[in-house]
């Protein structure tokens, strides 16, 4: 596989934007929740919101390194980054 990094820059914006439903520029995770809660209900999936919750905070932790528990387009694009150009 190629690896264009604007073209993969341009394609993780859409999806943050896609995820940051308040336009607040940052994904906070609340957003998350319900992008995995609508995932699930759209494949006719029983979703547990508690696991949903748990899940949700490490991936936040995950990619939240200046610790502000939301996620910026930086971390976001970083995090990405590591797996679309290797
Ligand atoms: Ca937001
Ligand atoms: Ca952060």
């Amino acid at each position: 596989m190629s690896c264009d990094k604007a073209q993969v820059q341009k394609e993780i914006k859409a999806c943050f934007d896609l995820v940051d439903k308040d336009k607040s520029g940052f994904i906070e995770s609340g957003e998350v929740e319900q992008v995995l809660l609508q995932y699930y209900q759209q494949k006719g999936k029983k979703a547990d919101p508690a696991k949903i919750k748990s899940e949700v905070a490490a991936f936040v932790k995950d990619l939240d390194s200046d610790n502000d528990n939301k996620v910026s387009l930086k971390e976001f694009t970083d995090f990405v980054m590591q797996f679309a150009c290797s």
